[in-house]
């Protein structure tokens, strides 16, 4: 079996880990000095968010060039040298790499945009106008229009994200080959594979550059003619070399299109990062609002990804990523401290004890949670800034107070503020005030707290991933719903060879009950509470029970 496949991934958000030198930046060096931690955790993987030379316009998703280190992280030998110390440590690592788009400073672009028939010019999507204006209606993913004119040249240029993430054009095969060397070089380098940004929008369709459209932000683009021809050629050119962990994030994907990304005969990608549970409460599409998931719709959700995948393609498994909210805020409950630790353990087993390679976001170990950001100033996304102008102050759709409390909902900042490691000045993150607000609940939820008491968030992470390690039934057992039509609990079942699982979350802050009949002879794997009373999940009580042979 593929070694992906029994591994659990660790994300970290370089900027907001680990500062080493005092700047207020997190960086290589604080990734170095946390590797006992990560390894007490019991990770395998470690992805990090970009680490290449970028002007910042959306914190290293605008890459100006992909053979440096940005030198806020520190340097190549930093690089190296937390290569190697977390190899020795049985660690691997995955690199972010961004090819939909680089940075408007990447020397691709620049001579890109100094003339009509520089040989750059066909590295990135440019377009005449159409009567004087936008080819189409095309938005950005972060506001406004998808093209900007460039007055030099008399041209629009596509950007499905900032104007300052333009596009790169992927039919040029010129474009295709500078990818693959990219990776390469970073694989000749040590690295253990890819995590590859909205891999999915690649291909554009020619024919729709100047026909309107109602789908809004880069899923105009998803799945487009040629994307699995492209990442084939990129499985040959480079997955093929060597056994390398792929995970594609791809918005706006269906199942059929799941198993096409991600098929277990690796022509492709290992796995895929699919975002239909993102879009539970509202999602990308209606994210500013103030909608609250309803559980049934997130179990049906889950279980058709963990059914329609089952031994035809490879899943990924994710409460959260930089991008989303913190899930203890977003599916758990932190109205009390009780509640907040139960919910967050209760998460990370329903989550873990499904089929799939698991992710956990940085401090999601500890339970962290959403930040009572107080105002605009405090926010620091490309994201929230431009929803706020569009929303408020452009189509004045939505009231000041209104959009603040959206924000505090969905923020991509709630996840990015630093990681809180001790109860002392910037939780243990820096000495230097850091470049994002610390979440003041650090005095009450961080990691050497949580080390130090062997009931923590933290344990139970650790103990999940020991569990995968030693129950193949996790990694393998087909998975089955029960009690389907349930508002307040998720339960599963999992089936392998003679053995079997039960999964029960209660995901309510209610006592509610369960047939206890269904197993005999069973022992319990894990658990969030210290007794439990059979037929009974207190609120948000969760509980795997197993057993080897079937009666
Ligand atoms: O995100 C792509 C993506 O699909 C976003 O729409 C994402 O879902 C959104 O930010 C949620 O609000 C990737 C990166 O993960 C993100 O950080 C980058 O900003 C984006 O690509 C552009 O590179
Ligand atoms: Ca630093």
């Amino acid at each position: 079996m593929e070694w992906w496949k029994k591994s659990v991934v660790y994300q970290i958000y370089v900027k907001s880990f680990q500062d080493s030198n005092n700047d207020g930046i997190g960086d290589l060096q604080g990734i170095v000095s946390r590797l006992d931690y990560l390894e007490k955790l019991g990770v395998d993987v470690l992805w990090l968010t970009p680490i290449y030379k970028s002007p910042n316009d959306d914190n290293g998703y605008d890459i100006s060039d992909y053979y440096q280190i940005q030198p806020e992280f520190g340097t190549m030998e930093d690089f190296e040298e937390l290569l190697e110390k977390a190899h020795e440590k049985q660690i691997k690592i995955i690199l972010d790499v961004v090819f939909n788009h680089t940075s408007d400073e990447h020397h691709w672009f620049k001579e890109s945009q100094s003339s009509k028939d520089n040989p750059y010019r066909d590295y990135y999507i440019w377009k005449e106008p159409k009567e004087g204006d936008v080819p189409n209606n095309w938005t950005s993913c972060f506001q406004g229009s998808a093209w900007e004119f460039d007055a030099n040249t008399k041209e629009y240029y596509l950007h499905l994200f900032s104007k300052k993430q333009p596009d790169l054009n992927w039919q040029n095969p010129k474009v295709r080959q500078e990818c693959y060397d990219i990776m390469n070089y970073w694989v000749d380098k040590g690295v253990d594979g890819f995590r590859l940004d909205v891999i999915n929008v690649i291909s554009k369709d020619e024919s729709q550059y100047y026909v309107d459209s109602s789908i809004k932000g880069h899923k105009v683009c998803a799945n487009g003619p040629h994307v699995h021809e492209y990442i084939q050629e990129m499985n040959q050119k480079v997955f093929s070399r060597k056994e390398l962990l792929t995970v594609g994030e791809t918005p706006a994907v269906t199942i059929e299109d799941g198993k096409k990304y991600a098929p277990l005969d690796n022509s492709e990608l290992s796995m895929i990062f699919q975002f239909e549970l993102m879009d539970v409460d509202g999602g990308e599409t209606n994210k500013w609002s103030d909608q609250r998931f309803i559980l049934k719709d997130l179990k049906q959700i889950m279980s058709r990804w963990q059914e329609g995948m089952y031994q035809k393609a490879w899943n990924s498994l994710f409460w959260n990523n930089h991008d989303q909210p913190r899930c203890v805020s977003r599916f758990g409950d932190t109205s009390t401290a009780l509640y907040h630790e139960k919910s967050a353990k209760m998460l990370a087993i329903c989550l873990h004890m499904m089929q799939g390679t698991p992710y956990i976001y940085q401090g999601e170990e500890l339970g962290m949670t959403n930040v009572p950001f107080k105002s605009l100033n405090d926010y620091r996304d490309i994201e929230t800034y431009n929803s706020y102008k569009q929303l408020v102050e452009i189509e004045k759709k939505v009231a000041h107070e209104d959009m603040l409390r959206y924000m505090l909902k969905s923020s991509r900042d709630h996840a990015r503020t630093p990681m809180q490691w001790n109860k002392g000045k910037n939780a243990g993150f820096s000495n230097q005030t850091p470049w994002i607000m610390v979440n003041p609940n650090y005095l009450t939820i961080n990691a050497e707290d949580e080390i130090n008491n062997s009931n923590s968030i933290f344990y139970t992470y650790q103990k999940l991933i020991q569990l995968r390690k030693t129950y193949e039934i996790i990694i393998l057992g087909k998975y089955e719903l029960i009690m389907k039509d349930d508002e307040n609990i998720f339960a599963y079942k999992r089936l392998y060879k003679d053995e079997e699982m039960i999964v029960y979350c209660n995901f309510s802050n209610q006592e509610v009950g369960y047939d206890p009949s269904i197993l005999n002879d069973e022992k319990i794997l894990i658990k969030n509470y210290e007794k439990h009373q059979k037929g009974i999940l207190k609120p948000y009580e969760s509980i795997v029970f197993y057993q080897k042979s079937r009666a």
